[in-house]
């Protein structure tokens, strides 16, 4: 077992497809057993001298804004901009699971060039119909920001489920549409919190001007003790309007940031694990038998080990 992962974390080092994507299942496996696996590969990958450096980039927004094809457009200028740059993308589609998600990833992946071992495409489902991250999303971001420079995760963002690309992100852009007229909606929304970073995409559409103004406005009623108010991108996917400016700021964050915090995010993500796997029951014993996802993990000497030592407990008393 162990010669078989170590040729395998080998090959995906070398952004060898395949590889790549088996080891990627491994991650999305929540099968309790699997976490050995997974701590075999992290070994595997410490032990090469790896570390998850990844820049972690999330781009949100309703469904239709033009995110992925925002994203497709993306990736392939940075890709061209510097030859040993590598991405890898995170689709996390809540309607991946049905034929038109399916469709769309496929659209959207042949945009991509389909030899090129520095672009890495995955689609995964999300939790649940209003959109945020895939239980599993943490686990892969864990695995590909050690293999790939920059790992953007594209997800819909429709309100409460915001909160879980906040934590695992190093940047989040929040893709709008012009919204022709009814602009109130940016801040009835709720997700001007959220973002680093606005995009107005669809800047070619006539309404956009004035959705423009209408979004700076609102910025500073919605954060008016911000020193300076956020970013907003003017673009339009579709003729490339803007794209160089929005470019930039992402070389900026890749090049800079990026992997460093991806330990201290163990704790929150723990969390929800717990929550996932056992509700309410998982995440009250977490807190009043062992005080917490921090202390826990502090405990347990590593997230595989703490995993496989949780689920024991839970199991044992039930
Ligand atoms: N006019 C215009 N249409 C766009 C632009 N970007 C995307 N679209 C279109 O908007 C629709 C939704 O795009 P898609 O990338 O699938 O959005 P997503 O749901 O946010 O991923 C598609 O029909 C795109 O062709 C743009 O900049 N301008
Ligand atoms: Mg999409």
């Amino acid at each position: 077992m162990s010669d078989t992962t170590d040729e395998l974390v080998e090959r995906a080092r070398s952004l060898d497809k395949g590889s790549v994507a088996r080891l990627i299942s491994r991650f999305e496996d929540r099968r309790p057993h699997m976490a050995e696996h997974r701590a075999e590969v992290l070994a595997a990958l410490d032990g090469a001298g790896v570390a998850p450096t990844g820049t972690i980039i999330g781009v949100t927004g309703t469904p239709g804004s033009g995110k992925s094809t925002l994203l497709s457009r993306l990736t392939v200028d940075l890709l061209s901009d510097d030859d040993s740059r590598s991405i890898a993308v995170l689709a996390v589609d809540p309607s991946s699971q049905v034929s038109g998600g399916a469709l769309l990833g496929d659209r959207t992946r042949m945009r991509y060039l389909p030899d090129e071992r520095r672009l890495f495409f995955r689609s995964q489902a999300s939790e649940s119909d209003l959109g945020g991250l895939g239980p599993s999303t943490f686990q892969v971001c864990r695995l590909l920001t050690r293999l790939f420079d920059c790992v953007m995760i594209e997800t819909v963002g429709i309100g409460q489920s915001e909160a879980d690309i906040r934590h695992l992100a190093d940047r989040v852009y929040l893709v709008l549409q012009p919204l022709g007229g009814d602009e109130v909606q940016f801040l009835k929304a709720g997700i001007i919190e959220v973002p680093d970073a606005f995009i107005l995409n669809k800047c070619d559409e006539p309404s956009s001007s004035a959705s423009y103004h209408q979004l700076r406005a609102s910025m500073w009623l919605a954060r008016p003790f911000d020193e300076e108010a956020p970013p907003i991108f003017r673009t339009s996917a579709l003729t490339g309007e803007g794209l160089d400016e929005l470019e930039a700021d992402l070389i900026a964050r890749i090049d800079t940031i990026g992997g460093a915090g991806l330990r201290e995010r163990e704790p929150y993500f723990f969390g929800r694990w717990v929550d996932d796997e056992w509700g309410r029951h998982g995440v009250g014993v977490l807190r009043e038998r062992f005080g917490g996802a921090e202390r826990f993990l502090a405990d347990h000497g590593g997230y595989e080990t703490a995993q496989a030592a949780f689920a024991d407990e839970v199991l044992r008393q039930p």
